[in-house]
């Protein structure tokens, strides 16, 4: 077998050499590869996708492949789901290995498991506590979810999850995202002194026996960088300026921005609603920079202004680590049967993951 090509090779290859060339490559690869592409990617990126989606929909995508080669332009997280997902023979590959994501990075197997066993001191957690995940995580965490009768959720079903899980227990530990976790119980009518923290920083959360009774939901203290930049004033200000313009946001910003605004969803959903959206609409949008945009330009022949949410840039910037050189690397690798950057998941904890994810599909809609 051929010795894998460098990635030096490949750095400062101009970006339109570079498209040409990975034209050329999935050519060869033909059906043995499928790309796929989240919403945030960067354009030069984005375009190459033969699948574009949500995590959610990526996910059943992989699941659904045929491909020996799915190559993920998206975060690590999204590579291992891939792997989870597809069966044995397939190969999930992640273009540049430091597309990370920082909220999944703010909960860890051992953070969770501490957890677990300090609320057992509590309660009884196998008995009374459904473990969620925010399919933005490690996959060691949702094989924790799937060993202890939990599940995983997107943006894009969160509250169908919620609502599983408490037919199964009174309560859930949700992580890593507050935000998601706090906007859609919010939604469910769960009240917010319902809700409590848990600061992954404290003995027990920072929470007295007492808190933690009372509470229907515990919500991991992570958060998303990048969401975390929209505030109520940008709304305020659009509002002012625009008094018929809608704002819509993303379940991982804040609270108060969510209840600000007049829709909140997924990236899928902000994406269909602005496209439904009656011509010359105007948006506000509290999401990622690179799909606010390509949404502001998709939607420009209908004569709707889309407007992004923050005065400071907020891309995600591990989203944006994947390049076109990184993509090009990894196509021409396979082209001389090489596989560079796989994600392979072990296979215990793909079968517990594997669980959480299972249930998590069986629930959606
Ligand atoms: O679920 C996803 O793909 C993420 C990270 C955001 C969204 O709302 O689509
Ligand atoms: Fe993670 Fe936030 Fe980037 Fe989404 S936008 S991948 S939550 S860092």
């Amino acid at each position: 077998m051929a010795t894998a090509l460098a990635y030096e090779q490949f750095d400062g290859v101009p970006d339109e050499d570079c498209a040409e060339r990975i034209h050329a490559a999935r050519k060869k690869l033909g059906q043995r590869l499928v790309i796929l592409g989240h919403h945030y990617q960067r354009d030069e990126v984005y375009r190459h996708a033969d699948f574009t989606g949500d995590s959610l929909k990526l996910s059943r995508l992989a699941a659904a492949s045929d491909a020996d080669y799915i190559v993920f332009c998206g975060v690590h997280f999204m590579a291992e789901v891939a792997d989870i997902l597809s069966r044995p023979q397939q190969v999930s590959i992640l273009p540049d290995l430091s597309a990370g994501c920082s909220m999944a990075d703010m909960a860890n197997y051992a953070a969770v498991e501490r957890a677990w066993k300090e609320l057992g001191t509590m309660l009884d957690p196998d008995a009374c506590v459904t473990p969620i995940t925010y399919i933005n995580s490690s996959a060691d965490l949702k094989a924790f979810c799937g060993n202890h009768g939990g599940l995983v959720c997107t943006s894009s079903n969160a509250a169908r999850v919620l609502e599983w899980a408490y037919k199964q227990r009174e309560k859930v530990l949700f992580f890593p995202d507050q935000h998601l976790g706090r906007n859609t119980a919010d939604r469910m009518g769960i009240p917010l002194d319902e809700m409590v923290e848990w600061d992954f920083n404290q003995p027990r959360g920072g929470l007295t026996k007492e808190q933690v009774g009372k509470a229907k939901i515990l919500l991991w203290k992570g958060f998303c960088s990048v969401h975390q930049m929209f505030k109520p004033a940008h709304i305020d200000a659009f509002r002012k300026q625009n008094p018929q313009g809608k704002v819509i946001s993303h379940p991982e910003c804040s609270f108060e921005v969510c209840q600000k605004s007049d829709h909140v969803g997924s990236t899928e959903f902000i994406i269909k609603t602005v496209a439904e959206s009656s011509p010359g609409s105007h948006w506000l949008v509290g999401t990622e920079l690179n799909l606010v945009n390509r949404l502001a330009q998709q939607q420009r022949a209908a004569g709707k202004t889309v407007e992004f949410m923050s005065p400071t840039v907020c891309m995600c910037s591990t989203m944006f680590r994947i390049d076109p050189q990184h993509l090009l690397w990894t196509l021409e690798n396979l082209v001389v049967g090489r596989v560079v950057n796989r994600i392979k998941v072990p296979p215990a904890e793909a079968e517990a993951a594997r669980l959480a994810l299972t249930r998590m599909l069986d629930v959606s809609p």
